[in-house]
């Protein structure tokens, strides 16, 4: 990840500015400019050329000088510099390129290596925000950071803790043994953690990311699971495996106040992908803050094995301030009781698995991917975009036959699945809950596969 932005946008409004349409670019595109701009009649002091770009997901990439081939680059000027930035249209897309702290947004370019213009004064020193206005570009990826001078004092972002748990951290199959008695040991940890860049959330959790660990035994295993609540916490928490047979899934023998621990014992009777949650009052706001995770009883001589197994899970947050907002967001009791989530996400944040941590394959590598939704209410539509699940353990069963060739796959809050295929051509393929709305409020996560490319499969034009 480009972990998080330099400094906070200040809310500076700068008056008188301005769109140039420069006689340099013949081939620009014939529209108007953006609302309330006037041309600007001094020559820039400063350009830059952006390219827009649907590769892995859109952008703008620099063109020409220190930031060429740069994605979304910085855009480095000094205090008073005529700015100007020449937006080309790389991807045959529409998109244009806003700076709002400059009042100045440009005309739409919609053909591919169409061009437009537009001219600004960098009046004060601070940090600021570029983005396209098109719906939903900027979320994804169109967003950049104009930087005027220093950047201006005391403009840090809002910061926390990284939360995201890496898709890779699961531990290592059972393999062939005998039931055996397996400790656990997990705590709650209540952490002001990264949502999105300059936006932080106090995540409730099991271990400190969200997802919580991802727990392995095999079926007949004794678990020994003793949950400890550390002392700086705020709020009792508890634990309900959905893999227990016994009341509450274990949750009335691990209430655990702030220092407190408490210990149970269950025998995993059935193979399968199970949820596991936090189950103190409010339920919903605890498994929404964080607390939610799976735990996989491997049937004897466990699954066939696979090059990539990886660990997602999916789940809504509720905060008071609007999608995208910064600063640090409380919990919205309401908008969790009317089920309207601003954030969908998969891993605990916005960016987990694209910027922070995308899952990397190569081409043939045989994937299975744990997807687990801790919700607490949004029933997921789990799809890889350009990729076909050539097996499902529908409903996490791992004992009933594995459907085949699924392209979406239900997977119900309190819910999990397991999914197996393989990647045939390199490319970046997007991991989504097919309720695409969803995909604005943050659930995406890439899968890279690298490799050769096969045209066999997949080429551009005609069919030899
Ligand atoms: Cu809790």
């Amino acid at each position: 990840m480009r972990n998080l932005p330099k400094r906070k946008p200040l809310l500076l409004t700068l008056a008188a500015l301005i769109a140039l349409w420069p006689l340099l670019f013949a081939a620009c595109n014939d529209e108007k400019t953006g609302a309330g701009n006037t041309p600007y009649a001094g020559e820039p002091t400063i350009s830059f050329t952006l390219r827009t770009s649907s590769d892995g997901g859109f952008g703008f990439v620099g063109v020409g000088g220190d930031i060429d081939g740069v994605k979304n680059p910085m855009l480095e000027v000094a205090a008073g510099d005529i700015v100007e930035v020449v937006l080309e249209n790389g991807d045959g897309v529409e998109h244009d390129i806003s700076f709002p702290d400059f009042d100045v947004t440009s005309p739409r370019v919609a053909q591919r290596d169409a061009k437009t213009t537009i001219t600004f004064e960098a009046g004060e020193e601070g940090s600021f925000k570029y983005f396209c206005t098109v719906p939903g570009h900027r979320q994804a990826g169109m967003e950049g950071d104009v930087v005027v001078g220093e950047g201006g004092a005391a403009a840090e972002p809002t910061t926390g803790e990284d939360i995201v748990r890496e898709p890779t951290d699961l531990p290592e199959p059972i393999g062939d043994r005998g039931p055996q008695t397996v400790r656990v040991e997990l705590e709650a940890v209540e952490v002001e953690g990264q949502l999105a860049e300059g936006t932080t959330y106090t995540y409730w959790t099991f271990g400190g990311k969200v997802p919580g660990p991802f727990l392995r035994v095999r079926e007949g295993d004794t678990v020994e699971l003793t949950l400890a609540n550390t002392p700086d916490s705020l709020n009792t928490h508890s634990i309900d495996l959905h893999a227990v047979n016994g009341p509450g899934g274990g949750a009335g023998l691990t209430s655990v106040t702030p220092g407190e621990e408490k210990t149970f014992t269950f025998k995993a009777l059935n193979p399968g992908l199970y949820v596991y949650h936090c189950a103190t009052p409010s339920v919903p706001h605890h498994i929404s803050s964080g607390m939610y995770g799976l735990i996989l009883v491997e049937p004897e001589g466990g699954l066939p094995p696979v090059d990539h197994e990886f660990y997602v899970a999916q789940g809504e947050l509720y905060t008071l301030g609007n999608f995208g907002e910064t600063g640090l967001q409380e919990f919205d009791h309401e908008k969790m009781l009317d089920e309207a989530p601003e954030y969908v996400i998969v891993n605990g944040a916005v960016g987990s698995l694209t910027e922070q941590y995308p899952l990397k394959v190569n081409v043939g590598d045989s994937v299975r991917i744990y997807w687990g939704v801790g919700g607490p209410n949004l029933t997921s539509s789990f799809h890889v975009i350009g990729e076909i699940f050539d097996r499902v353990y529908n409903q996490a069963s791992l004992t009933s036959k594995p459907m085949t060739d699924v392209q979406t796959t239900t997977v119900a809050p309190g819910g999990a699945t397991a999914v197996e295929f393989t990647v045939d051509v390199p490319g970046t393929y997007v991991l989504v809950d097919h309720a695409l709305s969803r995909l604005e409020r943050g659930l995406a996560g890439y899968l890279i596969a690298e490799g050769p490319e096969d045209p066999d499969v997949f080429h551009e034009g005609h069919a030899d």
